[in-house]
């Protein structure tokens, strides 16, 4: 039987930029989801005519229309080591704070740094959180795993983990940080397998906990440079567990707002959430726009535990 793949909403996309706002005129794309008081709260990443990227913030009762939508970016550049822009946000609830990991991209570098937020409006940075190296893709895990807070995050092609006490470690962990460097191999979870994902590996949304293990939704991307989803399923105490994982991909760039934008033929997740019995999955297309895609969840995860 084949995999489930996820199926598009209809109306995609469900945002694009909106003519006389400057800082979304190049994209409004890579939206990050949750689901809190009823309603799905998006970040996507806004990028301005001169390739500055900033955060976005929009929400749905349906999953799909849009109720409301920020005139003004509510996370922007404020510091050196985000000069070149904000991106991809991922959103992850926690002890009733919103956390958002993003990219901070500066003349060093991509980097992978945290803010947080109550209302999606105001926003405490609390700066980078990576290696003093390229990084990117990094969720949180929304619940402690073993007493700890766990993220993943992508150094090179492959995606690795890393454990934390507490929010103020992940924080303030040069040392912890110089020394992980050194073997991060020995901290991997996923790598390129597949010839469509043969250039490298990143995890999109933050997972999500299902009874049959963390379900992990990553991009993929070709020699060609065609961005693909994938999903694999974690073990729930011991995350570097791939218990499964989609050989083909589960969506790639087919329709005209997935091959044509900014960057051609791509799709890159960066939200998810189970709602209603459905897997909804947000995502980028062409680095230009957002949309949406579905999947019942306990099919989903029946195909995707037959791919072991
Ligand atoms: C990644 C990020 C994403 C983008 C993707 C495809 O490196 O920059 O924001 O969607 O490339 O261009």
């Amino acid at each position: 039987m084949a995999l489930s793949k996820l199926i598009r909403f209809g109306g995609n996309p469900i945002i694009a930029p909106r003519p006389g706002q400057d800082w979304e005129a190049f994209g409004a794309f890579n939206p990050g989801a949750v689901y809190a008081g009823r309603e799905i709260h998006l970040l996507y990443r806004a990028v301005d005519t001169k390739r500055i990227s900033r955060l976005g913030y929009t929400r749905t009762l349906n999953g799909t229309e849009i109720s409301f939508r920020s005139s003004a970016p509510v996370l922007e550049p404020s510091s050196d080591w985000e000069e070149f822009g904000c991106e991809d946000p991922r959103i992850t609830p926690f002890n009733g704070t919103f956390y958002v990991t993003y990219t901070a991209f500066s003349r060093q570098g991509p980097r992978i740094a945290l803010a947080s937020t109550k209302d999606f409006l105001h926003f405490d940075k609390h700066g980078l959180i990576g290696p003093d190296r390229n990084d990117k893709d990094c969720v949180i895990f929304p619940e402690r795993i073993k007493g700890r807070i766990a993220i993943l995050h992508r150094l090179q092609a492959k995606v690795q983990i890393a454990y934390f006490e507490s929010f103020e470690a992940v924080n303030s962990s040069r040392e912890f940080w110089k020394e992980y460097v050194k073997c991060f191999d020995d901290y991997e979870v996923l790598r390129p397998k597949f010839p469509w994902e043969a250039r490298k590996v990143g995890v999109g949304p933050p997972p999500i906990k299902t009874e049959r293990g963390w379900l992990v939704i990553y991009h993929g991307v070709s020699k060609e440079r065609v961005y693909r989803v994938g999903a694999i399923l974690l073990d729930l105490d011991e995350p570097t567990k791939v218990l499964a994982r989609t050989r083909e991909p589960i969506l790639e760039p087919e329709m005209e707002f997935e091959k044509q934008g900014v960057v051609p033929n791509v799709v890159f997740p960066n939200g998810a959430i189970i709602q209603d019995g459905e897997l909804l999955t947000y995502y980028g297309g062409a680095d230009r726009v957002c949309c949406a895609a579905s999947a019942p969840i306990d099919e989903f995860l029946d195909d995707l535990e037959r791919e072991t």
